[in-house]
């Protein structure tokens, strides 16, 4: 559709809206449910979708990743292509609220963390570019899973968020698929990208044919061992059994073997001379999950493209670019040799041959793909046969460099490159935060809608009395918004005059939301003690844990227990209250982080890559109580010392602890009365008598004799520098300066950014 077609569409939008209305439902706008109201409108968006951009003769990024959380489509697709507030005015004439429509969207459930949001940010700023790019994945029919409290303990339960009219278009292309012998079918679902003012891209995500939902009984149990039938139920199935295992190498085959098939498929169809790949399709693989393309392509040239292997492996290498995400040697995947044998035996050979080529050129044990112990390490294959590595974040890359990677920088440091991530403001500020991008429109105008740096000029406003009053009121409107919320949801009253402290993540034992938890211990005790704080507090928690992660269920549980108690004790909930809410995900982050008064990235030096939330926090005005770990480092260098409150051990000294193994948990422990008291809190009293005695035990035990993300290190600087921050939080002129500033300096974390270094350094598309 061009523009003009689009200018009409517009004017005929009501009467579009209306005649929609009537032909689905026979009913007009204003009789019809919201959820039918959300279908009209969703079928009428679709309708909409601007120019595809164009790739004829150029060339394509073909971005590969197991996760993409887009989230709901609706409000960002109404914004990027400029109609949202016409659409919202036209049913508020018929007396209907867009933002309760917006309710009526059930959320993708396609990604579990930092990772696939990336990679939503990301497309999103690729067509915004009008840059050709395309999303390839799979369609999770429960993805992650939805988080249900019972009893103070997270369970977990199926996520059904398909239906049967939803933003997935249905297409003709399917592909085989072929474990060894076994044959599968899949199916291809297209979701539409659009740009902001720009093209629209495509999602590309496959499906099982033969799938069948009925295999789920109780919760997320199901059948690991039928593939032909399981394949694109679960994201991240249960891997603690050898099944689980399988089942994963199963869907990663599954993913980019149909990923290959697409992109080949494509070169044919344009007649591209595959033997220049490389000047026609760059494939981005999205941590190791989808590292199986590399091998994948090469044996389909070989076999059937008549290449001769050296042709083959020197065409992919120059196609394919790995980003690594962490340094966490459990996420690096590492598969055993005999589980690739039983699931893809086709590729056995070619990894064979990929592994024989590096220990015939190199002797250290350390850059090897398949080790002593006959496991094939995947982010070795990605550095080897792909011609681009990078980091998300400055200090992340320069870890990977000196230390994690250090073997690998040797041999290629040409291939290594820093890629800071971002996130997309059409999303995290036009969408989530309207009131603050209309303030910001007025003082500034409306360029950093495009140009992100623009945000800059707000410095202008730094001792503009009332336009800080303005952010100010803002943020309390937000506060009250969120509170009324999860009143709602969580059936918990909170106090929008308190400060809205915020850990909203993944839940890991390196992000230490445990930290947090001590540290809220301690101010309890503090007040039961008589120590009454000078201003409220109101903690607020989002965090799924993996269900096989039995210490992060036992940190979900401490939460909860201490949400319990706290909030139940009428002297202490007068100045704190706690609440960890149901299910956080991506709209649930949309409604925290626009109330956030203090963004908390306090996860070990070093062990955040870069984090993408802080990004998110900042953008609308939190200010960060983080350590020297991944972008927070950015961010200080970007709003100085006087707009971050930075604490703890840094990334250096973390590694030396590491190294030396020296890091003794009970020393600090024995040492100090304050982290005493909190730890022994666990398995108090009143902790036992609200939680479980099995959990709160061997969480316990854990933190004393183990605790590997050491937060017992940086218990009592997090404390000292907490209390100041709240201290600071009284002077309210401070504080408004410190958002404005955050605001004002979070251009840089524009993902638009991140995909211009990207063009310029790994794809270079036209
Ligand atoms: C990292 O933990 C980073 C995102 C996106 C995560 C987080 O720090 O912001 O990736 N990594 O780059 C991850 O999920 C499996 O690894």
């Amino acid at each position: 559709m061009d523009t003009i077609q689009r200018e009409i569409l517009e004017e005929r939008l009501e009467q579009e809206m209306e005649a929609l209305s009537q032909e689905m439902y026979g009913k007009r706008i204003a009789e019809i449910s919201d959820k039918d109201l959300y279908y009209v409108i969703l079928n009428l968006t679709k309708g909409m979708m601007s120019a595809t951009i164009p790739t004829d003769g150029k060339k394509k990024v073909y971005y590969i990743s197991a996760e993409f959380l887009i989230g709901k489509l609706l409000s960002n697709n109404l914004i990027n292509l400029g109609v949202y507030d016409k659409v919202e005015s036209i049913l508020k004439a018929k007396g209907r609220n867009l933002a309760e429509i917006e309710e009526a969207e059930p959320e993708p459930s396609l990604g579990n963390g930092g990772l696939g949001r990336l990679a939503a940010c990301f497309l999103d700023s690729i067509a915004t570019l009008g840059l050709p790019g395309e999303g390839i994945g799979l369609n999770y029919h429960f993805g992650l899973f939805k988080q249900v409290f019972k009893d103070n303990l997270q369970t977990a339960e199926k996520d059904a968020w398909l239906e049967k009219q939803s933003w997935l278009t249905k297409t003709d292309t399917s592909f085989d698929v072929y474990f060894g012998k076994k044959k599968v079918t899949s199916r291809l679902y297209d979701i539409d990208v659009i740009g902001y003012d720009s093209g629209v891209n495509k999602l590309r995500l496959f499906d099982l044919e033969s799938v069948d939902e009925s295999l789920v009984k109780d919760g997320i149990t199901f059948d690991k061992e039928d593939v032909e039938r399981n394949l694109t139920l679960f994201l991240y199935p249960e891997d603690s059994d050898e099944a689980g295992n399988l089942l994963r190498i199963y869907q990663q085959y599954f993913m980019v073997s149909n990923a290959a098939q697409l992109i080949l498929k494509e070169m044919r169809e344009k007649h591209y001379d595959l033997r220049k790949l490389y000047e026609h399709a760059v494939i981005q693989i999205n941590d190791t999950h989808p590292s199986m393309i590399i091998p994948e392509l090469i044996r389909i040239l070989v076999e059937e493209k008549a290449f001769t292997i050296d042709e083959a492996i020197e065409v992919v290498s120059k196609t394919c670019a790995y980003t690594n995400h962490t340094i966490l040697a459990e996420a690096l995947e590492k598969w055993p040799y005999a589980y690739l044998e039983k699931v893809v035996p086709q590729l056995i050979p070619v990894i064979d041959e990929l592994d024989k080529r590096i220990k015939a050129k190199y002797k250290d044990p350390k850059v090897q793909i398949i080790d002593k112990d006959k496991r094939v390490h995947m982010a070795h294959m990605d550095i080897h046969y792909g011609f681009s590595v990078n980091g998300v974040a400055a200090i992340h890359t320069q870890i990977l460099e000196e230390t994690e990677l250090h073997h690998f920088y040797e041999i290629y440091p040409e291939k290594f490159n820093n890629k800071t991530n971002g996130i997309t403001f059409r999303r995290w500020l036009l969408s989530c935060n309207r009131e603050l991008t209309a303030l910001i429109e007025e003082g500034i105008g409306c360029g950093f809608k495009k140009d992100a740096d623009e945000l800059e000029k707000l410095l202008e406003f730094k001792n503009d009395e009332e336009f800080l009053n303005r952010l100010e009121a803002i943020k309390m409107d937000n506060k009250k918004k969120l509170s009324a919320f999860i009143q709602e949801k969580e059936g918990v009253e909170i106090n929008p005059d308190s400060v809205f402290d915020i850990q909203a993540k993944r839940l890991h034992e390196y992000k230490r939301q445990q930290m947090n938890a001590l540290y809220i211990i301690h101010k309890y005790l503090e007040i039961k003690k008589g120590k009454k704080p000078s201003v409220p507090v109101t903690y607020i928690f989002g965090a799924k844990a993996a269900p096989a992660y039995v210490i992060a269920q036992d940190i979900i549980h401490l939460l909860l227990v201490l949400q319990e108690i706290v909030n139940k004790d009428p002297e202490a909930s007068k100045y704190m209250k706690i609440v960890m809410v149901e299910n956080y995900n991506v709209s649930y982050a949309e409604k925290l982080i626009p109330a956030c008064d203090i963004s908390e990235q306090i996860s070990l030096a070093s062990k955040e890559a870069s984090g993408t939330g802080n990004m998110k926090f900042m953008l609308n005005g939190a200010v960060t109580l983080g350590t020297a770990d991944g972008a927070n480092v950015e961010i200080h260098d970007l709003v100085g010392d006087d707009n971050i409150y930075i604490f703890g051990k840094d990334s250096e000294t973390v590694i030396k602890h590491y190294e030396k193994a020296d890091y003794v948990s009970k020393d600090y422990y024995k040492k100090s009365p304050v982290i005493r008291e909190a730890v022994d809190f666990i398995i108090g009293e009143q902790a036992m008598k609200a939680g479980h005695k099995e959990n709160l035990e061997r969480l316990y035990k854990e933190l004393l004799n183990k605790d590997w993300f050491m937060t017992l290190l940086d218990l009592e600087d997090y404390i000292a520098v907490k209390d100041k921050m709240l201290e600071d939080y009284k002077d309210r002129e401070k504080w408004k300066k410190m958002m404005l500033v955050n605001i004002a300096k979070a251009g840089f974390f524009s993902s638009d950014r991140t995909i211009r270094e990207y063009n310029r350094d790994i794809w270079k598309l036209k």
